[in-house]
């Protein structure tokens, strides 16, 4: 198997907004270690290609998010500069079939690093927290993946915005944060920041952990999506999606071709 090959692909796909067919069918053989691999070389031929490496997102934190797409563990990503929207304007016309969700984002100060880290450990190194909504776009057809395919797929990331306020990570209980997200005016997901691994903080416990396993950890002034607190929704032009986090404000996206 030749995981640059693969990654070269995949990294095509995805700067193009191209559908592709799962990893998986092709390499049978593909195991979580190749998958993390193959989103490594992907996303270093962007960052080649002048994006940066800005943090990291996890993903399939909660039950609901792992049985709607049939993979059952959290998986990281990693996030880019070229992702961010620094306006409320979501562009389609180069995304395949994009979703929508809401999160939590932290900014952390300090690196963290290791097995042995703690939640301790991620309080004192947050400097705030945002509320965020991810935009996702598997590059597979019909959004249709194993746990592998979507690994090296980068956790299907394709955008993020960060709302415009930050908070002090003592500001809140953030598992106790209800959220409602609106499509047109009509509420189409609600939950709670429970719903990431019972406390969105634990979020960032799992990640450091997992990327210390292959060597990596969160640098300071990286960002931390911690996973979708609801599921995500379906966009389309024209549509206006609204996020209302409890006691933090309401984030609009404007959805554009
Ligand atoms: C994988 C990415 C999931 C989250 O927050 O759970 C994710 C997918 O569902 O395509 O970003
Ligand atoms: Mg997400």
């Amino acid at each position: 198997m030749d995981l640059l090959q693969i990654a070269k692909h995949v990294a095509d796909h995805q700067k193009n907004g191209q559908e592709m067919d799962k990893i998986s069918l092709s390499h049978p053989n593909m195991n979580v270690e190749h998958a993390y691999e193959i989103q490594k070389l992907s996303m270093d031929q962007a960052i080649n290609n002048g994006d940066r490496l800005i943090g990291w997102k996890m993903g399939l934190t909660s039950k609901a998010k792992q049985l709607s797409v049939g993979v059952e563990e959290a998986i990281y990503g990693r996030l880019t500069s070229s992702m961010e929207l620094t306006e409320p304007t979501l562009h389609i016309g180069n995304l395949i079939h994009p979703r929508v969700e809401p999160e939590f984002a932290f900014i952390l100060n300090k690196e963290l690093k290791g097995d042995q880290i703690t939640v301790r450990d991620v309080w004192m190194a947050t400097e705030c927290i945002f509320p965020a909504i991810e935009v996702i776009d598997s590059r597979y057809r019909n959004f249709s993946f194993t746990l592998e395919d979507v690994v090296a797929d980068n956790a299907s990331s394709s955008k993020f915005i960060l709302g415009n306020q930050a908070f002090s990570p003592y500001f809140t209980s953030w598992d106790k944060v209800g959220v409602s997200m609106a499509r047109n005016g009509e509420t189409v997901q609600s939950g709670v920041g429970a719903a990431v691994l019972d406390h969105p903080v634990k979020s960032i416990v799992e990640l450091v952990k997992m990327l210390d396993r292959e060597g990596f950890s969160v640098k300071p002034g990286m960002v931390v999506l911690a996973g979708g607190i609801t599921e995500a929704i379906n966009v389309y032009n024209g549509d206006v999606i609204e996020v209302h986090y409890d006691q933090l404000g309401t984030l609009k996206l404007y959805v554009e071709l």
